[in-house]
């Protein structure tokens, strides 16, 4: 009996409705990553924030594919008995064969089904498979290298559970299986090898090659052993696949050279933008964590809190310890410039990044406590209190005793943390070479917090997503970053960021917004410029950003939150259908096929610049929100510069498929596609 699934995704306010049919019949998708249910980075983020997307397109024939890691098995998954028949009689004959295979749902938005491998189980075959994987590629993995061996249990046992799937089947199934990087890519090269009926995709994160060749502090000869049989890994799935795919056009492009296969289609990473009812409701959760912010910097700077905090702007950096990789080396040299502007002009205002919770406060609260309680009693007799016996000596002890102690003779510390290895840490090594150690003259303060945000952390209780909220600006000036999810996560919160033009998401952007800084996205010329050169930009950007009003920011942030839309998985999840009709058209042909629509004039959907930006040529110059009385007629006019910008590129009909009849009009959305 065919099923039929229908996707409806008809939300969308600022960008385009999309209502389509298409069906799918009996096929199965497995989606098979080592981050499945295990977060290590990035792509954990794309598939948890993914999952709910795909599982309502896919319902019941929709599985995902990882490790077994009883830790986060225990806090992440419900172990449940197989619900598909198919995949029941699969699991117990791999478990019945020496496997260990677990079946349940992992418990995130959308629920998906996981199958999770323990390969660790199977680690007897290790040798065996090693050595057929050498007669079927010559590519010899060594026993030291333990996520390799990883790699090549995982890849083994992926395949051989697709392998009995399409054995257990009573019909010729369609499956669809979308391995994610090279530690997925064995199975996927298992699968073509063994003639399985399998359509195959191929996503890369980033190469490995891309990733050595940028991270300059990277101790290269000591890891030489660990590259090349990798990269082979990677490579042969990049080839193998049925559709290749990377996360943004500066790695299709790091992919033509590297790996030698130009990607068939690029599948931009999206979020799971969950919208505010009320308008402003982000404006007050910035104001709501923005004030526990302050509150940490004033317990940070206790006996040094010469500035007003109110004046204070909050700037960051986060994400994976990456030095020069991730941009800090140029965030921290900027800062030293900037440093240096704000104290040659005198600007009223002083700019922080990362951040700490107050001491003296508590002092404070106790005499208030105690001030109450004396004027309660006083008004239960009858009587207007005596001021001058409402704080007695004990009060005023206790008082000296907090003035005192915030008497420091040192410095406010730049580190939350007593770090082991402080003297080649080069966060704190670039600190020392560019001076900046929160001395009272400094208009740029530096706090580093060597550690992830949780709420449950006694130094700064916030989780990371409610840090994010209560900064003023995300800077992201990476060297390398295929996508880049900081800077995204940041825009969907309403957070105006800086990223690159080496990053994926710098350059989707740039490609999809007229005037990227207008709304509050600076993009840093890494690519063309020179290291000074780009620094300089960096200092300028924070400059004319520190040079904002408190109105100019609000109006920015309204103007970021907006664009939301645009990284929503319900608009950027059309590439990952795209991939996925094209590998079952190209392996199942009797079936399934995808015929791209004729190139359309259409250049593709922009958001126009707000209408009361001037026009700024150059990149480097970014327009502020205009301060005057037209901004507040803005919103209006820019609803209708969208709608006359939508309707200008036809964005209604992005593309239709159906069983037999599958059809695109990805020419005007995708980045890259070659049929
Ligand atoms: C939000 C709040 C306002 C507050 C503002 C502070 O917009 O709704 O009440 O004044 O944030 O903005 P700032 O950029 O100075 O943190
Ligand atoms: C990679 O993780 P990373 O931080 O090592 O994959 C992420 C998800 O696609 C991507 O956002 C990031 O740029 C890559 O670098």
């Amino acid at each position: 009996m065919p099923l039929a699934r229908s996707l409806s995704v008809t939300s969308l306010s600022g960008l385009e409705e999309w209502d389509e049919e298409f069906e799918l019949e009996d096929a199965v998708l497995f989606e098979i990553a080592w981050e499945v249910a295990n977060k290590v980075g990035g792509i954990y983020t794309v598939i948890q924030t993914k999952a709910r997307l795909t599982a309502e397109e896919w319902g019941e024939n929709y599985f995902l594919v990882g490790p077994y890691v009883e830790s986060n098995v225990r806090t992440q998954v419900e172990l449940i008995e197989p619900t598909n028949p198919v995949l029941k009689r699969t699991i117990d004959k791999m478990n019945s064969s020496g496997c260990k295979v677990y079946f349940g749902r992992w418990l995130i938005e959308g629920s998906p089904y996981v199958v999770l491998i323990d390969v660790g189980f199977t680690a007897w075959s290790l040798d065996r498979w090693k050595s057929e994987l050498w007669d079927l590629g010559a590519i010899g993995v060594p026993w030291f290298d333990r996520e390799a061996n990883d790699a090549v249990l995982f890849g083994f046992l992926t395949a051989w559970l697709l392998g009995e799937f399409a054995a257990q089947s009573e019909e010729p199934p369609h499956i669809v299986a979308h391995f994610h990087e090279w530690l997925a890519g064995l199975g996927l090269v298992l699968c073509r090898k063994r003639q399985l009926p399998v359509a195959t995709i191929f996503t890369t994160h980033a190469t490995l090659l891309g990733r050595y060749l940028c991270a300059g502090s990277v101790d290269f000869y000591n890891n030489l052993s660990k590259i090349y049989h990798r990269y082979c890994l990677e490579r042969a799935a990049a080839h193998c696949a049925h559709v290749f795919t990377t996360v943004s056009q500066i790695t299709a492009i790091e992919a033509e050279h590297l790996l030698k296969r130009k990607p068939d289609i690029v599948t931009p990473n999206g979020l799971n933008v969950k919208k505010f009812s009320a308008m402003h409701e982000f404006q007050n959760l910035h104001a709501q964590s923005k004030s526990r912010i302050q509150e940490f910097v004033r317990g940070h700077f206790y006996g040094h809190l010469d500035f007003n905090l109110d004046k204070c702007l909050f700037l960051f950096i986060a994400g994976r310890y990456e030095f020069s990789n991730k941009g800090a080396d140029i965030f921290l040299e900027a800062l030293a410039r900037l440093n240096y502007l704000l104290r040659c002009k005198k600007w009223n205002f002083r700019s922080c990044f990362v951040l700490l919770a107050g001491q003296p406060q508590d002092t404070a609260h106790t005499v208030k406590e105690r001030f109450g309680k004396k004027l309660y009693e006083s008004l239960l007799v009858g009587q207007l209190p005596d001021v001058a016996k409402m704080l007695d000596k004990e009060d005023f002890t206790i008082m000296k005793r907090a003035i005192f102690a915030t008497q420091r003779q040192s410095q406010p510390p730049i580190c939350t943390h007593n770090m082991l290895d402080d003297s080649s840490d080069p966060i704190l090594n670039s600190v020392r070479r560019i001076g900046l150690f929160n001395s009272s003259a400094d208009r740029v303060k530096i706090i580093f917090h060597p550690e992830f945000l949780s709420s449950t952390s006694p130094l700064l209780p916030m989780d990371y997503e409610e840090f994010v909220r209560g900064c003023h600006l995300g800077v992201f000036p990476s060297y390398y970053e295929p996508w880049g999810y900081t800077p995204a996560e940041c825009t969907v919160m309403g957070i105006p960021s800086i990223s690159t033009n080496l990053s994926g998401f710098g350059c989707f952007m740039e490609e999809h917004i007229a005037d990227p800084s207008a709304y509050g996205i600076y993009i840093l010329d890494r690519r063309y410029k020179g290291v000074d050169e780009s620094c300089n930009q960096l200092t300028s950007f924070l400059f004319q950003f520190c040079k904002q009003s408190r109105r100019q920011r609000i109006i920015q942030r309204n103007r970021t939150e907006r664009l939301s839309d645009l990284l929503d998985w319900r608009y950027l999840g059309r590439y990952y259908i795209a991939a996925r009709h094209m590998a079952l058209a190209k392996a199942f042909p009797d079936t399934f096929i995808y015929e791209p629509h004729e190139p359309s004039s259409a250049t593709g959907f922009r958001y126009p610049r707000p209408a009361s930006v001037p026009p700024s040529p150059s990149l480097s110059r970014h327009s502020s929100p205009h301060h005057s009385e037209a901004e507040e007629d803005e919103d209006e006019r820019y609803d209708e510069d969208l709608e006359a910008e939508k309707d200008r590129v036809n964005i209604r009909q992005p593309y239709t498929a159906t069983k037999n009849k599958t059809s695109a009009n990805l020419e005007a959305t995708c980045p890259i596609h070659n049929q």
